[in-house]
């Protein structure tokens, strides 16, 4: 999907002289009208994230809560970003972990450190400064994807990804995550119609079975910030879904 490229990455305490890097579109200072918020896709491989995001996008930036034709939008922009590969560093993490040059088996601990090295750099380089600016967010992945591939998938300890999580994100948490319910074996099969398979698409059905678990289990325990949506229906389909909900939470959030 097209991800926003129009800012650099920017350190969490940046010194005042350094502020001028500030992308210039973003109203520095003087959004104060509303924080911004954090709106995460989560779900299984192939479950239609990325073309969500993408309607998702493309439809809010024409709505009154951010239309700039509007005498007062509820946000100063709308953000596509993703986990791994946010920010420049990230990208570069991404490659190593889904496309490594090199045959040697990536361990499972330095495949969780890896996504939190990239998590930490995305949250303080980048989400926190666009929070801090009244920015939308709508970001493919966050902390809920390590619980379900390196928790439940890999299974390793729960209290260390929490604690990894926390470090990674200094406690920010979403502000709504839409969990994509798809059958494994269908996006699996969707997301292999786009040619090859990157390392983790390739791991045993098993796995991506206790990773779907691990979403299951996560929407059942957190109902308030989790809301399911029926990722097997026809992409419009899908893309109505989302916007009920947005619509909903857009209107509450507009009122506190
Ligand atoms: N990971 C990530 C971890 O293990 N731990 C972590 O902490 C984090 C953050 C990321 C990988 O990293 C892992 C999870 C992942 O394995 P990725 O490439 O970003 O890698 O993987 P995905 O997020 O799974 O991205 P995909 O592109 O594979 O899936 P999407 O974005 O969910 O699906 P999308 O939109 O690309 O659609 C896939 C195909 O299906 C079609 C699309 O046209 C496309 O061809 N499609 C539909 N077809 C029919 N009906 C619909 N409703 C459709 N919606 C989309």
């Amino acid at each position: 999907m097209s991800r926003n490229t129009q800012f650099e990455t920017v350190p969490e305490d940046l010194p005042k002289d350094l502020s001028e890097d500030l992308p210039r579109d973003l109203p520095r200072n003087s959004f104060e009208k509303q924080p911004g918020r954090l709106v995460v896709f989560e779900g299984v491989e192939g479950s239609g994230k990325t073309t969500q995001i993408k309607a998702v996008h493309t439809w809010l930036m024409e709505t009154h809560w951010l239309n700039n034709r509007q005498e007062s939008p509820l946000f100063s922009q709308c953000v596509a970003t993703r986990e791994p590969g946010g920010t420049g560093l990230g990208q570069q993490l991404r490659q190593l972990l889904l496309h490594p040059a090199s045959d040697e088996p990536l361990q499972d601990r330095t495949e969780l450190l890896l996504y939190a090295a990239d998590r930490a750099q995305h949250v303080a380089g980048m989400l926190k400064p666009l929070l801090a600016q009244g920015a939308l967010i709508l970001c493919d992945r966050y902390t809920d994807s390590t619980i379900a591939y390196q928790g439940y998938g890999r299974q390793l300890d729960r209290p260390l990804i929490d604690q990894l999580n926390q470090i990674a994100t200094g406690g920010l948490q979403s502000d709504l995550t839409l969990w994509l319910d798809l059958d494994v074996e269908l996006g699996l099969a969707r997301a292999q119609r786009r040619g090859s398979r990157d390392r983790i698409e390739q791991a045993t059905i098993e796995f991506h079975h206790r990773v779907q678990q691990g979403f299951t289990d996560l929407a059942k325990t957190f109902p308030a910030r989790i809301v399911r949506i029926d990722a097997s229906q026809p992409s419009e389909q899908v893309t109505q879904q989302i916007q009920t909900v947005l619509i909903d939470r857009l209107g509450k959030w507009a009122k506190e």
